[in-house]
């Protein structure tokens, strides 16, 4: 889901932790109290930042631990409670924690499980190790940074338990009764003292638990949130076909059902699911033992390469291709998917600059063979579903080709990657992108205060007139045909598809200001959506933001204040004190601001809120664009009215 946050609370907010008292001081007792420490003092190497982004990786770091034991095939149930106190509990029903002494630390395995750095739950192997990324990095580390945390264990029709407070026991594994079924249970406090909000997102939850429940066929994950009685279970019989068909939901399927194939090929697990629609993106996501690759790797590679060839193969075979005189590429051959691509691999390799990209070179051509196999089948046994996706193939590449003829005339008309900027731009005088910024502001009117308002040394505007063209519904040929988008590539000067190059960037915040009303979120998720499908390393490299300029200007004699939310005013009010006197001013638009206020309130560095554009799941991002902008309207009615709540939260 693409989410914002606020500006303010990026920096990471990194604590010293203060030493645990408690234990014997011998040899091992020192050396877990030195790694629990160096995970309290530099929480953000652990767990990437100790925002909102990190809480609530905690919570998937233990929800792994119960997915792995149901990977090996012990548990079928995983069940996550949001407390009202910000707590969170995990239980499964697999083997349970083992809890027996450890021969080398004579100390519980659960001890050592719970207070060890990396010893994680995973001592006995042949399973699928998740590492690498954010994931793996072992529940110790969740223990290390919660307030309080304890563990119930039930094996062998007893439950043991124990307890721990910022990592540390606070006394040994103890009976705690009888119980039939085996699991384990964990709870925990995210501590205050780390991270700078503790509180748990149901919607961030409940979309990496679907993404789970979507990659391990048959799992059930119930959500229970306590504090509202919210709940939701996520449980899908057809797995990967289940996810392509929730990616597809609002859009035209070429044919009905997902291909969807599996097969284990040299201890290499390798399950793909794709549908093709009529639309013009692609949506492809890989993962490796259920950790989302986003920048790809040898899987993807595989398949990719798998793909173009079987199409191409089978083009050829029944010359579908020939009369139409064209070529298909790969770009060609993924116009309209929809796939996911999920491995399992006993020994990844991680590379990449998040970490994220699989470097196994076998698997490459594991993937490449299992997936020539079954589309080669596939497409023997499916003629009417083949031709219809060689047809849709053949356009695309038809209009890829009248694209190029189209860019080429724009390069060289209005220069779309030369440097010559558009004429409606105000620049900035700075040069360097990293301090400057630059604002797509919405309409002329409020185009012309911004100009007046700004701090020109750093500060760009850029007056967009009306809507630009709903990306979701036009092919790239058309998209670089539109007006308002060309002035948009040209300004940023970082070129679009097969040109984009983020390093050319002029501005390393691009901020859409647009109206705070109806019209005003639409245009912001036309854009929003035009970023997300052609410039989405923006997006990633946490270049996009959203201004937020104030709903009311609250006045009382000299007294003056603006306010951004309804809350506020009636606080504000409040505070002003509720005799005559008070004067409200509703902003609908941002032309109704002079310069001189639409400085002071929205554009002020020292003075604004901008929400940053993130995107933890883009799944879910692409799902919610394409259920929103896309040519469906019976699912997006249905969508905006059960999720009345998250839209509003998108479109703040
Ligand atoms: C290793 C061995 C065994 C169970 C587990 C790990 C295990 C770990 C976690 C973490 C959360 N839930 C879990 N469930 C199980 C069992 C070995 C055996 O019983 O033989």
């Amino acid at each position: 889901m693409a989410t914002v946050m606020k500006e303010s609370t990026r920096k990471n907010k990194e604590k010293a932790g203060k030493s645990a008292p408690g234990h014997a001081y011998d040899a091992t007792t020192i050396k877990v109290l030195e790694g629990l420490e160096a995970v309290r003092r530099r929480p953000a190497m652990y767990i990437g930042d100790v925002s909102q982004r990190g809480l609530h990786h905690t919570v998937y770091e233990v929800v792994d631990n119960s997915v792995d034991e149901a990977l090996a095939g012990f548990c079928d149930t995983i069940l996550v409670e949001l407390g009202k106190d910000n707590s969170v509990t995990v239980t499964d029903n697999g083997r349970g924690i083992p809890t027996e002494m450890h021969p080398e630390q004579k100390v519980s395995a659960l001890e050592v499980v719970m207070t060890t750095l990396h010893a994680g739950g995973k001592f006995d192997h042949d399973s699928y190790k998740v590492s690498g990324g954010l994931h793996g990095v072992g529940v110790s580390v969740v223990n290390a940074l919660a307030e309080w945390c304890w563990v119930e264990v039930c094996r062998d029709g007893e439950v043991k338990r124990q307890e721990y407070k910022r990592g540390v026991a606070t006394g040994r594994v103890k009976s705690a009764g009888k119980g039939k079924i085996t699991g384990t249970k964990t709870s925990y406090l995210p501590d205050s003292e780390i991270f700078t909000t503790v509180e748990m997102k149901f919607d961030i939850i409940a979309s990496r638990l679907r993404e789970l429940a979507f990659l391990n066929q048959g799992l059930k994950i119930i959500l229970q949130d306590h504090r509202n009685d919210k709940n939701e279970v996520f449980e899908y019989s057809g797995g990967l076909s289940s996810f392509v068909e929730y990616l597809n939901e609002n859009k035209t399927a070429l044919y009905k059902k997902p291909i969807h194939f599996q097969k284990t090929k040299d201890n290499v697990d390798v399950e793909v699911a794709m549908q093709y629609n009529d639309s013009y993106s692609e949506s492809v996501y890989s993962y490796v033992n259920n950790i989302h690759t986003i920048e790809g790797g040898t899987h993807l590679t595989g398949f990719r390469t798998a793909l173009t060839r079987s199409i191409n193969s089978y083009a050829s075979k029944y010359n579908l291709v020939k009369k139409n005189g064209v070529n298909l590429v790969g770009d060609d051959s993924r116009e309209g998917l929809t796939a996911v691509i999920s491995v399992r691999v006993r020994e990844p390799q991680f590379e990449g600059q998040t970490k994220t990209k699989l470097g196994n070179s076998e698997v490459r051509g594991i993937v490449e063979a299992v997936t020539n196999e079954h589309l080669g089948a596939f497409f023997e046994e499916n003629p009417s579903a083949g031709k219809k996706i060689v047809e849709k193939l053949v356009q695309a590449a038809t209009a890829r080709e009248a694209a190029r003829k189209a860019k080429e005339l724009t390069r060289r008309k209005t220069a779309l990657d030369s440097g010559a900027l558009p004429g409606k731009l105000a620049d900035c005088s700075l040069r360097d992108p990293e301090s400057c910024e630059i604002y797509i502001v919405e309409g002329d009117s409020a185009g012309g205060s911004a100009k007046q308002g700004r701090d020109r040394r750093y500060q760009a505007i850029l007056p967009l007139r009306g809507k630009i063209l709903n990306v979701e519904k036009s092919r790239i040929d058309r998209i670089l045909g539109n007006e308002e988008i060309r002035t948009i590539i040209t300004g940023l000067g970082c070129g679009i598809g097969d040109d984009f190059n983020v390093s050319k960037i002029r501005y390393h915040k691009i901020i859409i200001m647009t109206d705070a009303d109806v019209d005003g979120s639409h245009i912001r998720t036309l854009l929003l959506t035009f970023f997300f499908r052609y410039m989405r390393e923006l997006i990633d490299k946490g270049y996009m933001y959203i201004a937020q300029p104030p709903l009311f200007r609250v006045k009382k004699g000299k007294k003056e204040q603006y306010v951004y939310s309804e809350e506020e005013k009636n606080r504000v009010i409040k505070q002003f004190g509720k005799e005559s006197g008070v004067s409200i001013q509703r902003y609908k638009g941002l032309g109704e601001m002079n310069p001189e206020q639409l400085w002071n309130t929205t554009m002020d560095p020292e003075k604004r809120t901008l929400l940053q554009v993130t995107l933890d799941d883009a799944f879910e991002a692409d799902h919610l664009f394409s259920v929103l902008m896309g040519s469906e309207t019976g699912p997006r009615s249905k969508f905006i009215k059960e999720n009345a709540q998250y839209v509003r939260n998108l479109d703040i």
